[in-house]
């Protein structure tokens, strides 16, 4: 007889736990499951009843990592992704898949299969462009994250959303393989293409200009609880098809700096838009992408500052330039004249911000242990090494000179000088 456990590491415990736990299908459902996960952290599997053509997908946390059986971490994260999911349905739910249920003693979560829609990572490899993504995921950004600063919140409401979505297990996480690892290498657990070793070396490890800019970025990631943030927006935890998009992944939410998701969001379309420049992909593919970069930085600031503005003028003209306990604390920033210039600058310090961030994801992906298929899928060498090299320029220029990012086009350029190069 075999062990039992509470394990859904393979398709055959995943079918016993549907079959025990079957709410969701009908007693004569002809069960079919698929492990489609391609993650670092997590188990997904497809369930389909091929007598009804219905399907789920589960996602499982184990207490270790996908991609490393020796990196334990806190099956809490499942609890914060299912939080997240119910969080997100008062504000984006049209951008969130809906839940079904969240089995807090086996560490899953049932939800909608979104498998009709493209991981964008993928679609991007394969030069598929997406006209309306730059307008959804700026609606989404802004939607999401302002009712969760404190132009929105009060301060005793804010905390105890803080305090539900502190996440110190996975935040650690991020700490090691975003923010230590790729820059000093002290722990191994670094994954270099050899070819760019010394480049690496000295571009990165040895400069100590840039070694100080990530700490300080390290530790407003730790302590700037800005907003309630995805906290791990890259190409690969978005579905997208021509129409819209679904944001998934939701495990390492957290109250940090907005820069971060943007950041991180920005970073992976430029390791698109580098994967795309060094291979044959079309023209207007990479104009497409540019032109999102700009569209997404541009609209962001756009609809910010419009979502601040609707939520001040809710109340009317006289309570403007009063805080008044009755009112939201968004009040308390709204004095005087100075209200447009605080909410620009409060704005325009979350795209510096976001150039720092999206520095540090270039650089950890090229050098830390999570790699992304942009880079990973260029077989030809040299193609690989001057791929890679492109991303550290860029990533340097973001993070050196982070105060100067105000616009779109200002990420663009930088991008077009990095890529400029031969080899
Ligand atoms: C141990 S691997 C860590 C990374 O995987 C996740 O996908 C996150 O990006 C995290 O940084
Ligand atoms: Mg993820």
């Amino acid at each position: 007889m075999g062990v039992h456990n509470n394990e859904l590491l393979n398709k055959e415990e995943v079918y016993r736990y549907i079959c025990q736990n079957n709410d969701i299908f009908s007693s004569n459902a002809q069960l079919t499951v698929r492990e489609i996960g391609n993650g670092n952290m997590n188990y997904v599997y497809h369930i389909k009843d091929s007598s009804s053509n219905k399907s789920i997908i589960l996602k499982y946390a184990a207490a270790h990592t996908r991609i490393s059986k020796d990196i334990s971490v806190s099956t809490d994260r499942i609890r914060i992704e299912a939080n997240m999911l119910e969080k997100q349905k008062e504000h984006v739910a049209e951008y969130v898949p809906q839940i079904y249920l969240f089995d807090e003693k086996r560490n899953c979560i049932l939800m909608e299969d979104c498998t009709d829609f493209t991981i964008m990572r993928d679609a991007l490899i394969n030069f598929d462009t997406f006209p309306g993504f730059a307008d959804h995921i700026s609606t989404y950004l802004v939607k999401s994250l302002f009712p969760t600063t404190d132009y929105w919140l009060k301060a005793s409401p804010k905390d105890e959303l803080i305090k539900q979505f502190s996440n110190p297990h996975l935040c650690e996480i991020t700490k090691t393989f975003v923010f230590t690892e790729p820059f000093n290498a002290l722990s191994e657990l670094n994954d270099v293409y050899e070819a760019n070793k010394e480049y690496i070396d000295k571009e990165i490890f040895q400069d100590k200009a840039l070694l100080l800019e990530v700490s300080k970025r390290k530790e407003a990631f730790m302590n700037n609880k800005q907003a309630l943030l995805h906290g791990d927006l890259h190409t690969g935890s978005i579905f997208v098809n021509k129409d819209s998009l679904l944001l998934f992944d939701f495990e390492f939410a957290f109250f940090g700096p907005i820069g971060f998701d943007m950041g991180n969001l920005i970073a992976n379309l430029i390791f698109a838009e580098i994967h795309a420049e060094g291979s044959d992909a079309r023209g207007d593919f990479i104009d497409w992408l540019k032109e999102t970069i700009v569209k997404i930085v541009e609209l962001f600031k756009i609809k910010f500052k419009n979502e601040y503005n609707k939520s001040s003028d809710k109340y009317g003209d006289k309570n403007k330039g009063k805080y008044n306990d009755k009112y939201n604390d968004k009040h308390f920033y709204n004095y005087n004249d100075t209200s447009d210039s605080c909410i620009n600058d409060y704005v325009v310090s979350i795209i510096k911000d976001a150039a720092g961030f999206a520095g540090i994801e270039l650089i950890r992906r090229v050098v830390g242990l999570a790699h992304v298929k942009d880079i990973t899928s260029i077989t030809n060498e040299s193609k690989r090494i001057r791929a890679e090299r492109i991303a550290l320029d860029i990533a340097k220029h973001f993070i050196l000179n982070s105060k100067d990012f105000l616009r779109g086009e200002d990420f663009i350029q930088t991008l077009e000088l990095a890529t400029a190069r031969k080899v």
